[in-house]
């Protein structure tokens, strides 16, 4: 199996502690067909390119807007909240499939950045093919991935206010599958988030397995020993930036293959469930169970949201070895994505993981930033965070 394209593993393995050369990474937007799953046997290449509109890349500035999102819990989700949530799936899946904010393009991304679709040209590695999981670029690429797909629901229902659901599946009563992304029709009318590729076992009123390993033996106490895969994935397990994001991974390297490298959240419950939720029946358990269709089900952004949350929690412990990394290589790895504008903006983390903290930022800026922050998933129905220092 290729390291690159695989089913997601979900055993905890050692990681790879790698020291290379430091050239910042850019991507190109040109695009490649992606190969798929080499397990199928049969060289399938899919397209997972976004639409060219041809525009140029531009860098990513701050929203000017004084509003701060706040993400909610699927499971505790109010009428309104879920309506809004359902009428912008709903905007998305109207729109032409090639237009760059249609729920198909959207999901596209997912697997351009996951399966080898783009390469590292502008590092000056034409030949190298870039791929998100199994190392540090986990995290920051997907609270991007977010970002964007949050604002441009947003835009599509005309609201600023606009903010992505979390599947809570850390907190006992958050442990099914959420309600509303189940049943395929609510009266009469279809259920946008209802996804037909999901494992049929895994319905409500199932727990979820957050230690799933493709086996359904039923544990008595799955709740108990989901909070003690929590414990796994964020403390003992994450005691240091690397094990928790994942090994240091640059420009001109090959994607690294997962078992040395993958962070602990990644390898533990984001594995899990996606395999958890995946349609056992389908070649590579899609829609959730395989990186180049996992986004074509509106739950992923759920469960990603989770994900998201989840760097928070971490960083939230204040134990020892908490902190975010500091590598420039992390920092200034670079996506490119189309906005709610649909503009083509490069975004990297170092605009916010530098500008914050060390006040950099030029006065009278501060607000906006802190509202990027918080829009970049600060905010979970708790207190926000953005002022606090890292240091
Ligand atoms: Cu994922």
């Amino acid at each position: 199996m290729t390291s690159t394209i695989t089913t997601f593993p979900y055993k905890n393995t050692p990681r790879a502690f790698k020291t290379r050369t430091n050239q910042t990474q850019r991507l190109r937007v040109s695009c490649n067909l992606a190969p798929e799953d080499q397990d199928r046997g049969d060289n399938t290449l899919i397209n997972c390119c976004p639409p060219k509109l041809q525009k140029t890349i531009k860098p990513f500035v701050f929203p000017t807007e004084n509003t701060v999102r706040m993400r909610w819990s699927a499971h505790k989700g109010t009428p309104e909240q879920m309506k809004k949530f359902k009428t912008a799936i709903q905007a998305m899946k109207d729109l032409p499939h090639d237009h760059p904010h249609s729920f198909a393009s959207q999901a596209k991304i997912h697997c351009a950045y996951c399966n080898g679709a783009y390469t590292e040209v502008n590092s000056g590695f034409p030949d190298t093919r870039i791929e998100i999981h199994n190392s540090w670029l986990f995290f920051p690429f997907h609270r991007w991935y977010l970002y964007f797909f949050e604002r441009i629901l947003g835009k599509l229902i005309n609201d600023p206010t606009f903010a992505l659901p979390f599947w809570q599946w850390d907190e006992t009563d958050g442990m099914q599958m959420p309600q509303m992304f189940v049943p395929e029709n609510i009266d009469v009318n279809k259920n946008f988030l209802y996804d037909p590729f999901r494992d049929n076992k895994h319905l409500p009123p199932a727990i979820v397995d957050l230690d799933y390993a493709d086996n359904d033996k039923p544990h008595n106490d799955q709740v108990q020993r989901n909070k003690c895969t929590m414990y796994r994935d964020l403390i003992s397990n994450a005691g240091d930036p690397i094990s928790f994001f994942g090994a240091i991974y640059e420009a001109g390297e090959e994607p690294i293959p997962d078992d040395k490298s993958i962070g602990s959240v990644e390898t533990g419950c984001h594995n899990n469930v996606h395999r958890w939720v995946g349609d056992p029946n389908q070649p590579l358990h899609e829609d959730m169970g395989v990186f180049y269709s996992a986004a074509r089900d509106p739950l992923f952004y759920a469960h990603h949201a989770n994900i998201d949350r989840m760097w928070k929690l971490w960083k939230e412990l204040r134990l020892p070895g908490h902190v975010d990394l500091t590598h420039p290589s992390w920092l200034n790895a670079s996506y490119v994505f189309y906005d709610e504008n649909e503009d083509l903006v490069m975004a990297m983390l170092m605009m916010l993981m530098l500008v914050v903290p060390y006040g950099q930022m030029a006065r009278g800026y501060g607000q906006q930033v802190l509202v990027v922050f918080a829009s970049l998933a600060v905010t979970y129905g708790l207190k926000p965070w953005v002022t606090t220092s890292r240091h």
